[in-house]
């Protein structure tokens, strides 16, 4: 029997439209789903490449209006994976549409903008998701299930580093495509929201809420070329953050995110200590999940390497056989299949986009904590 269709309206074509693109394409080959997504139109700003894009992953069709996806009564779910400018105004169309909705993170540029994109899917009640897609790496998975089986006790720290090297140089252009990370009118902020953002998904899901911060940000370079004007212009976004933390349950915490780190490229890594046990993860080494007991026999005990390749690891039964890791892409892969299987019942996946708003919450007292050199609480909602 033909399933249902689910299908598709993606927006963008960059890195990001990519990543969605290969997780819609792959996902049914791998996980038994109820709905079978179905590519149906890319949309992008330039005509050419938009049909190239087209052909090269399987689109139906192709078009440079993404106000033809929100009218097109075929089109069920809206993807949006364009810059972060473009997140609130297409996400309330679709919502008003009465189309699903995912979006690439973060969700809004600042919670300002997040607040009205979770007003309107909310008032239609249309399923939703942010793409956290570190959340699904099965690794950071079984973390998440072996801190809510209480194995390590009560939590006293947290720590997160997402570090990043591309921006050193003085010569590197702001603005247009590929470098639109650079430009605050576009992005809303540097590596609070690009990066930090990320620490910060995966922390209060897996420690829960924060309560409070006390961030320092740094603009290396004040200056550069703007793409779009080709005139030298002040940088507006923060190249280097970092915070102090306190968590609902207690627990402090640090946070460190930069573009200046020369040697690293995407070294995300996390790191949670309890009373009885620690988990440690490193997204160089994916599919590794280091786990301190401290109830193994005294002799014995140490950091254990565990290689999360096991079927009865999170994901992993839908993948290869036991020992043979899987990776990046694969994250995209796992939370298309989480999300068509609530959109099947009519509900959103977590991180909803309610949950994208509070990690908007928490970036958003990061910047006004630097800016006003204080702790500042995070807004609860
Ligand atoms: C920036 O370089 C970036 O691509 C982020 O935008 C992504 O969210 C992150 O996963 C990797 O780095």
């Amino acid at each position: 029997m033909s399933k249902k269709k689910l299908n598709i309206g993606m927006v963008g074509y960059g890195f990001m439209g990519r990543t969605h693109s290969n997780a819609f394409r792959s996902v049914s080959n791998f996980f038994d789903l109820p709905l079978e997504p179905v590519l149906k139109t890319i949309c992008a700003r330039n005509g050419e490449r938009a049909e190239a894009f087209k052909n090269q992953w399987g689109y139906e069709s192709a078009t440079t209006d993404w106000k033809t996806l929100i009218d097109s009564p075929e089109i069920d779910l809206i993807d949006i994976a364009s810059p972060n400018d473009t997140h609130a105004e297409i996400a309330i169309a679709a919502a008003k549409a009465g189309k699903m909705v995912m979006c690439e993170k973060p969700l809004g540029r600042n919670a300002a903008e997040s607040e009205e994109i979770v007003a309107a899917v909310e008032a239609a009640g249309v399923p939703n998701m942010v793409w956290y897609n570190y959340r699904r790496v099965p690794a950071v998975t079984l973390a998440k299930e072996l801190i809510d089986s209480g194995k390590l006790g009560r939590i006293f720290h947290y720590r997160a580093k997402f570090l990043q090297d591309w921006t050193i140089s003085q010569e590197l252009p702001q603005g247009g495509e590929g470098l639109w990370r650079l430009d605050v009118k576009v992005a809303g902020s540097g590596v609070t929201g690009d990066l930090l953002a990320h620490c910060i998904d995966t922390a209060m899901w897996l420690n829960g809420p924060i309560e409070e911060v006390s961030a320092v940000t740094e603009t290396f370079i004040k200056a550069r070329k703007h793409n779009l004007t080709g005139q030298m212009e002040p940088v507006g976004i923060d190249d280097a953050s970092l915070f102090l933390a306190k968590f609902q349950n207690g627990s402090l915490a640090t946070f460190e995110a930069t573009r200046y780190a020369r040697g690293h490229k995407a070294l995300y890594t996390l790191e949670i200590n309890g009373e009885h046990a620690s988990i440690a993860w490193d997204l160089h080494d994916l599919h590794r999940l280091q786990y301190f007991d401290h109830s193994d026999e005294g002799r014995l005990r140490g950091w254990r390497s565990l290689h999360i390749t096991d079927r009865d690891h999170p994901y992993m039964s839908h993948w290869w056989v036991p020992g043979l890791q899987i990776g990046y892409e694969h994250t995209f892969i796992h939370q298309a299949a989480d999300f068509i299987e609530a959109a099947a019942k009519g509900e959103s996946a977590s991180p909803t986009f309610r949950e994208g708003l509070r990690t908007d919450d928490v970036t958003d007292a990061v910047l006004e904590s630097a800016r006003s050199r204080a702790w500042q609480s995070v807004r609860q909602r």
